[in-house]
């Protein structure tokens, strides 16, 4: 793998600014982002007047504390421009969430909102070892989701050539890989293990491929998937978050020279880790739910939203912005079988221990009489598929040893488990609803 590490002069300069530096302008963006909130959107006044808090009550970064939360609830209650802090004819662009659980959640964005989404992403970009000039393959979903014109607004900063192709038609995926010469991929890791098939299926050795990079996020990965990624394209993996309530993907990306943790981009979303129960702040270092303040959005502003995602804040290394470790998984997405708590993730964790099977993986919630099981689906690949039940009682077994939960293991031939061509859907719940 080359080395992609950015020179020091082409970052902005307040990604190695001093803490009290960053400190400072937080201070000061935070007065200023609460003041918009509080003045220009109902539900905010509503909230902090119920809370007994003003805008002018901050004198610290502390004191954010003293707010209170907003969670989705709150955004589906004014769906759709309720949330909104500008008028509409101000609103440059919308965005939303897919909205599988309900109504889709609204997101807007002033001109001067695009601008400042697109200079985090391309901070990203750069972080993750892309320079002007190099070509990058695009394929997070174009649309409503703000993965794919989230990374190409960026691109267009960062002076990227663009291949805008979005997710979908594989075989089309990897022929413009190799035809284009890409340097770069943006997509989610599920779906970078679809193009890796892809490759086989065409007799083409992704070793070979002219990517050096790829930048994956929009769902929780491992750093096992990192190390099988970079091995099967002879690239580096680097990690990049975001959400769109937030604002979209580059909230947060790591360094490719470090790989150890994502930048939070702390000069325009101030994060906190808060016990999930309590909603008290936990120090820095402590695992708990992540949430955030926007500390520059003007369209959108959100104060203290709760992400759900769990992770830890830890001090900045290769960038002066503190890291979150890589995600564990959503609240949401936790899985309390017979009383122990399971991440997805940590069945891919072990998973990836296993040579014989595919990294493709989705986990099946049954009632069996009055029991909840676990089915874990994995496939083999093209050339051990007569060591599928040895595998198969492995990764059981490891499943047992690591995790602490019984697992039932089903093992298919390859191409037995569902694709991505986005955010992988790790669970499927057949439990009957209570
Ligand atoms: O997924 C934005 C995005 C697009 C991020 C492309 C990175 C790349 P949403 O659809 O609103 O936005 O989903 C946000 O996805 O709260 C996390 O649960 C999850 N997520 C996003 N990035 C990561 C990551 C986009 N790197 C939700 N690791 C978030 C783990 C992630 N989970």
């Amino acid at each position: 793998m080359q080395d992609l590490t950015p020179r020091k002069e082409d970052l902005d300069p307040i990604e190695i600014a001093s803490r009290d530096e960053i400190s400072a302008l937080q201070l000061q963006r935070m007065k200023a982002s609460l003041r918009h909130a509080y003045d220009n959107v109902a539900h905010y006044k509503a909230s902090f007047d119920a809370a007994g808090v003003h805008p002018d009550d901050l004198t610290s970064l502390d004191d954010l504390a003293k707010f209170p939360f907003t969670t989705k609830q709150d955004l589906r209650a004014n769906y759709p421009f309720g949330m909104f802090a500008v008028p509409r004819d101000q609103v440059a662009r919308v965005h939303a969430s897919s909205g599988t659980t309900g109504q889709p959640t609204v997101v807007g964005y002033t001109k001067n909102d695009l601008d400042m989404w697109g200079t985090v992403v391309a901070r990203s970009l750069r972080a993750s070892g892309l320079r002007p000039g190099d070509l990058l393959h695009n394929a997070y979903g174009y649309g409503l989701f703000t993965g794919g014109l989230g990374i190409h607004l960026g691109a267009d900063k960062l002076g990227l050539t663009t291949v805008p192709i979005s997710g979908g038609m594989t075989q089309r995926q990897v022929r413009l890989i190799e035809d284009f010469g890409a340097k770069g991929i943006t997509v989610t890791p599920s779906y970078a293990l679809s193009i890796l098939d892809e490759y086989a299926a065409q007799g083409l050795d992704p070793r070979k491929s002219p990517l050096q990079v790829g930048i994956f996020g929009a769902e929780p990965w491992t750093n096992a998937m990192r190390r099988e990624i970079e091995d099967a394209f002879d690239m580096h993996a680097v990690d990049i978050y975001g959400l769109s309530e937030v604002v979209g993907p580059g909230v947060a990306n790591e360094c490719v020279e470090a790989k150890d943790g994502l930048h939070i981009w702390e000069d325009h979303f101030y994060p906190e880790i808060i016990d999930p129960d309590t909603g008290q702040v936990l120090p820095d270092g402590a695992l708990g739910e992540l949430v955030f303040t926007s500390l520059t959005k003007e369209a959108f502003p959100i104060i203290r939203y709760r992400t759900r995602d769990l992770t830890r804040l830890l001090p900045g290394t290769a960038r002066s912005m503190r890291r979150m470790e890589k995600v564990t998984g959503r609240s949401d997405d936790m899985i309390i079988l017979r009383g122990v708590n399971v991440f997805p993730t940590q069945i891919e964790e072990q998973l990836m221990e296993i040579s014989a099977l595919a990294p493709h993986f989705q986990l099946e919630l049954n009632r069996v009489g009055h029991k909840d099981e676990m089915r874990v689906k994995v496939e083999t690949l093209p050339d051990t598929v007569e060591l599928g039940d040895e595998a198969g009682r492995a990764l059981a077994s490891r499943v047992k040893q690591a995790v602490g939960v019984t697992v039932k293991v089903d093992v298919s031939g390859p191409g037995g488990v569902a694709r991505s061509q986005g955010k992988a859907v790790r669970i499927v719940d057949n439990r009957p609803k209570e």
